[in-house]
């Protein structure tokens, strides 16, 4: 009997630990930046973990929160209404691209960036994307 109090005592706690490690990271989308830049996500490079959620908040109005095809690090995808806060739980290790799609061509994009070694080099090659995205893509993986 004890021990499988112990056994159901340490089941219980694993699953408290992982719970207690996932974390809620909030982005805003905003029509300027704190540092002056026009249409981002802020932050936009997006730092988490395995099992993170990263929520898209409409802070400013006109925007949205969509994956990128060919650029999610676990396969998934997500799209958020104009306006409408959207979440997305990111399951593998890796690079994540993510765009506004009304303000791709103003280079709104961010980038989740989940564990600590990334191929920046393979996450642009053979993608479409604007010119000013892909310009703050650059900048992004830069800070990598
Ligand atoms: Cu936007």
């Amino acid at each position: 009997m004890k021990k499988l109090l112990i056994t159901i005592g340490v089941i219980w706690l694993s699953v408290m630990a992982t719970v207690t490690y996932s974390a809620e990271i909030e982005v805003k989308m905003l029509n300027k930046g704190s540092d002056g830049q026009k249409m981002v996500f802020e932050p936009a490079l997006i730092r988490a973990n395995v099992g993170d959620t990263i929520t898209f908040l409409p802070t400013e109005k006109g925007h949205m929160a969509a994956s990128m095809k060919g650029m999610m690090a676990d396969g998934g995808k997500f799209k958020g209404k104009t306006n409408k806060k959207v979440s997305y739980e990111v399951t593998a290790e890796g690079l994540y691209g993510v765009k506004c799609t009304p303000h791709m061509a103003n280079g709104m994009v961010a980038i989740i960036a989940v564990g600590d070694t990334f191929d920046t080099d393979a996450f642009l090659e053979g993608k479409k994307v604007s010119k000013k995205a892909k310009a703050r893509f650059e900048d992004l993986l830069s800070q990598l």
